[in-house]
């Protein structure tokens, strides 16, 4: 497909109608090419069909049309960065875990290594994932569907850690720091150079889940995914799953820096004072695969209408699939098992009905606590958590 630079304003109809069952971007993935290092391309896919949102720097979106296993291939894994990736060696690598800790560790990658290992299965999606989607027109990289990923990742509990160091009395939050550091120079401006930081509460950085992964799908994990060594939180949206990691302090106070206030923060109402709080868990949503948008499909045939669908902490109950834009809702099959904090994939076979016509799909998805999508984007979130409900628009011929 085309190189799209921020292309996607309000996914209609910029793409012509595609004659045939495959859309064009499909044909030319290659799947299963060996991960390289987008970083050592000059910031080019290492494959064809990422879709580039920026080059510098890299940010690049998995074409969602794609999506045929649970396990996104790490060279299909979207990229998300603020800044210039930095350029860490595992031999040279060390992370203090200091602070309002009993004594600060200083560890080797040879150490974290040494450590024994846990895999986690957890799905990443971007706060800015679906960006596109809301009118008008917002700032930021306009994502459309697939900044959004699923993979098996490795590595050690920060838990594990935390209490090697020995979490001091009165720790409220841990806070996680990235190699990578730069100036933000559109608004909201950053106060000169600043790295990437989040924190986590003590108790979420606690949780059995959360660990510092080295390894994604198996692989030592790439430049552009956070090599050597990256947090996984899973539940959360990617932004907490901070990348290079090479510092983690335990703070008595609650963590105001730049990507939790003014980046990745939403307007919180609480007896109706807006308060701006730091983004956290995923929200509930299901994406349609294929068709994908502006596709045709068959008339008079079966057509496999199929996606993914997520959430934070609780597990998809269903997902229901619209031919008529939200008139009527028809139950769509999951597939697989529940895992937790994995996307979990789903189908419904569609009798297209003979004869030419356009057709409005939507998909919804439902948790355990049944919490829905809504129809529309609720500006308190500002250009994050958007869940809110799409059509594609189709033709059958
Ligand atoms: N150090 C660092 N960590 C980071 C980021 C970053 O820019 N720097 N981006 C975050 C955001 S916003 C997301 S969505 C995820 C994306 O992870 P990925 O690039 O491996 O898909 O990384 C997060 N971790
Ligand atoms: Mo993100």
């Amino acid at each position: 497909m085309d190189k799209a630079q921020n292309n996607g304003t309000n996914n209609n109809g910029r793409r012509a109608f595609l004659k045939g069952t495959v859309p064009v971007m499909a044909t030319a993935i290659i799947p299963g090419i060996a991960s390289a290092s987008n970083a050592d391309k000059g910031s080019e896919p290492s494959f064809p069909g990422l879709i580039i949102r920026e080059k510098e720097p890299v940010n690049f979106e998995f074409p969602f049309p794609m999506l045929s296993e649970a396990i996104t291939p790490n060279n299909q894994f979207f990229i998300r960065t603020h800044f210039p990736i930095p350029k860490l060696q595992a031999k040279e690598w060390k992370m203090t875990i200091g602070g309002h800790v009993n004594k600060e560790i200083t560890l080797t990658y040879d150490e974290l290594r040494a450590l024994p290992a846990k895999k986690v299965m957890a799905t990443l999606e971007c706060a800015g994932n679906g960006r596109a989607n809301l009118a008008p027109k917002v700032k930021g990289l306009l994502w459309e569907q697939g900044a959004v990923g699923n993979a098996e990742w490795t590595g050690v509990p920060l838990a594990v850690l935390l209490e090697k160091a020995g979490i001091k009395e009165g720790a409220v939050e841990i806070i996680l720091e990235g190699a990578d550091k730069g100036e933000v120079s559109e608004e909201p401006k950053s106060p000169g150079a600043i790295h990437f930081a989040r924190s986590l509460p003590l108790t979420k950085a606690m949780q059995a889940e959360v660990i510092l992964a080295y390894q994604m799908n198996g692989k030592d994990l790439s430049p552009e995914h956070g090599y050597p060594v990256r947090a996984i939180i899973p539940g959360w949206y990617g932004m907490a799953s901070v990348k290079w990691l090479t510092k983690i302090t335990a703070v008595d106070k609650p963590f105001d820096g730049y990507w939790q206030t003014l980046e990745y923060a939403y307007w919180k109402r609480t007896d109706d004072q807006p308060t701006l709080t730091a983004v956290t868990e995923v929200q509930v949503k299901a994406e349609i695969a294929r068709p994908a948008l502006s596709e045709v499909v068959p008339a008079g045939k079966t057509y496999r209408v199929h996606g993914a669908a997520w959430c934070g902490e609780n597990e998809v109950a269903k997902v229901e699939v619209s031919l008529d834009e939200g008139v009527t809702w028809q139950p769509a099959k999951l597939l697989g098992k529940h895992v937790k904090f994995a996307w979990r994939l789903w189908e419904y076979n569609w009798q297209v009905p003979a004869g030419e016509n356009q057709y409005k799909l939507m998909s919804r998805a439902t948790d355990s606590q049944g919490n829905t999508q809504p129809m529309e984007h609720d500006k308190d979130r500002r250009t994050y958590m958007v869940n809110k409900i799409v059509t594609v628009k189709i033709e059958a011929r």
